[in-house]
């Protein structure tokens, strides 16, 4: 859906490794505040590589996922719970296309954009469906900060 309905949501958004190296952490975290979202929880962590292979496990048989999994513990990351009506998709379109190199022609005030370099290095993540939302939330953060089965 457009990033417009109603449904009071929580997502799992990351400041990935670039993101923090790169000084865009407040840049980033400003443009959340401005667009609505209430950043409920957060911290920094380092992951290793069980971690970033258990959280992208979709992505273990794709070729990218040894350098994606480099890539996620080259650094400190930025963990947030956030929340919005419809904050799960309204976070997908600020976050922009997973290629920041294209992002920057075709959404060029997208975050991706406007902190990422290319396919890989694109500074932040985001939740793709309530489901994964609630996953990635208890993932990183204790069962109170995640919405009741029955409530997705
Ligand atoms: P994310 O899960 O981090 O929010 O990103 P996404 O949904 O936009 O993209 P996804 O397909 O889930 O890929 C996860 C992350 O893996 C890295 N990647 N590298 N080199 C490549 O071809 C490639 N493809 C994906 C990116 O860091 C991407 O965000
Ligand atoms: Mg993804």
């Amino acid at each position: 859906p457009s990033c417009g309905s109603t449904k009071l949501e929580k997502t799992l958004a990351i400041i990935k490794p670039d993101g923090l190296l790169g000084n865009y952490t407040e840049r980033v975290k400003e443009t959340i505040l401005e667009s609505g979202f209430s950043i409920l929880k957060e911290k920094t962590i380092q992951l290793d590589e069980d971690s970033v292979a258990t959280f992208y496990a979709e992505h273990s048989a794709k070729n990218f996922f040894s350098s994606l999994v480099r890539y996620m513990i080259s650094g400190p990351v930025l963990v947030m719970v956030l929340e919005k009506e419809n904050a799960i998709s309204c976070w997908r379109t600020l976050m922009g296309p997973t290629d920041a190199s294209k992002a920057k022609i075709t959404h060029p005030y997208s975050i991706r954009a406007m902190c990422g370099t290319n396919y890989e290095k694109n500074c932040v993540h985001g939740s793709d469906s309530p489901r994964s939302a609630q996953r990635e939330i208890s993932f990183f953060f204790s069962a109170d900060a995640v919405t009741p089965h029955d409530e997705l």
